[in-house]
């Protein structure tokens, strides 16, 4: 009995030597978690989760740095936020170094400026949505001048009238504007059936994307080339109905235009199912019975009709707000106009000159470089006639914005501009 008693005493005392054991070691012994859980009382979850993961991510790496001195294993790379293909994760920081062009925490936004020099890439504003004030600028160069360069729409959705894309064929915001895009190519069921490519034939094109204080979307994925053939898709070569050699497509068969976008017989010359014509394959084109015309024929000649001419010579740039006429010798003469590029390059004169004769080439333009010491300046909605050899213009609006009470005549022989003064 009393060896008994005596061994509850020893009992008890190894569970109090136990005790002040595992007390000691809690406390005096390197246990970051315990010391980490106490330095982070009172911070809010959010921070606290952020520094555990953190701790976490050192552990790890420690733990991997050690194991690499024992083995040719490369260190993992981890950053605390997954890093796109637009950056790389630099392991020290825990944070993604970004590519040019490229911002944010994952390198998932378009910031400041890059130049894009390869034959062909692609441009974006960001993986997912890209965020409310933005400005991205790329520059496309070319190894030349005289090179061409295509950007092709492969998604495009931005904030309408307020998140906007300008497209400028040169170098600087001073060059021909391609375009401004704003809104979106597609929405539920409704998409735009074809968007054109653009095209800059300086050898530089500047992009430039501008996103408001408020609503973001998913922005734009476009695709670029250099020297490459027209062509309706960017994933294909001449509209995937032809070969592209040296800048030019050749068309397949069925299929002609520079991009091989058209039918060589648009609806096989039978309108509406009604037979108005037959295809001549060589020629690519309709040849329509009597009576009939247009490129698939379903123009009645009766009933007047439109005709989309073959033009040679230097097609002046597509503009609006000109004065047009046609003199005796039945030449038609524009004057003035204003461009969709407000293009300081635009001839202020040019004569189209018709010859219904030639099926192949059935007018041309050419520009009218006026001689003399003085002349308009460029100007748009202005009116114009012809009497007697003479163009009559008057009025309009300046580049300024000034309108103009001017009246001024050409003469055609001469091509000499004249001031009249009226009273
Ligand atoms: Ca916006």
């Amino acid at each position: 009995m009393k060896k008994k008693i005596l061994s509850d005493k020893n009992w008890w005392t190894l569970q109090i030597l136990t005790l002040f054991l595992v007390f000691f070691l809690e406390f005096s012994g390197p246990n970051p978690s315990r010391k980490f859980r106490s330095s982070i009382v009172g911070a809010s979850p959010s921070t606290a989760e952020t520094m555990m993961a953190a701790l976490t991510s050192n552990q790890e790496r420690e733990t991997d740095e050690e194991s690499s001195t024992l083995s040719t294993t490369p260190e993992p790379i981890i950053c605390r936020q997954p890093c796109t293909s637009n950056g790389v994760c630099d392991s020290k920081s825990g944070e993604c170094n970004c590519n040019p062009g490229w911002m944010g925490d994952r390198c998932h936004l378009c910031g400041g400026k890059v130049k894009l020099n390869s034959s062909e890439g692609w441009l974006a504003d960001a993986v997912g949505n890209y965020t409310v004030d933005s400005k991205c600028t790329w520059l496309i160069e070319a190894p030349s001048a005289d090179s061409n360069i295509r950007l092709h729409l492969k998604e495009f959705a931005t904030e309408c009238g307020w998140d906007h894309l300008y497209i400028f064929d040169g170098d600087s915001v001073f060059s021909d504007v391609v375009g401004v895009l704003s809104g979106m190519t597609r929405q539920d069921r409704y998409a735009v059936r074809r968007v054109p490519e653009l095209v800059g034939t300086s050898g530089h094109m500047l992009i430039h994307f501008y996103s408001d204080v408020a609503y973001n979307m998913t922005g734009f994925n476009i695709t670029f080339s250099i020297d490459s053939c027209p062509s309706e898709r960017h994933d294909l070569t001449c509209s995937g109905r032809g070969s592209c050699v040296l800048g030019q497509c050749n068309c397949d068969e069925d299929f002609k235009g520079t991009a091989c976008n058209v039918p060589a017989c648009p609806q096989n010359c039978e309108p509406n199912g009604a037979r108005h014509g037959s295809c001549n394959k060589n020629l690519k084109r309709c040849e329509c019975f009597d009576g009939w015309t247009g490129e698939d024929c379903s123009q009645a000649v009766d009933s007047g009709y439109w005709q989309a001419l073959k033009i040679g010579g230097t097609v002046p740039p597509a503009r609006t707000s000109q004065a047009a006429m046609v003199d005796t010798r039945g030449r038609m003469w524009i004057v003035g106009g204003e461009t969709f590029t407000h293009s300081r390059h635009i001839d202020m004169v040019a004569t189209f000159s018709p010859d219904f004769s030639n099926p192949d080439v059935q007018g041309i333009w050419r520009p009218v470089r006026a001689k003399g010491e003085k002349g308009p300046s460029p100007r748009f909605g202005h009116s114009a006639v012809i009497h007697e050899d003479k163009i009559y213009m008057y009025g309009g609006t300046m580049r300024s914005g000034h309108v103009s009470r001017e009246l001024w005549a050409l003469d055609l022989t001469t091509l000499i501009w004249e001031r009249v003064e009226t009273s």
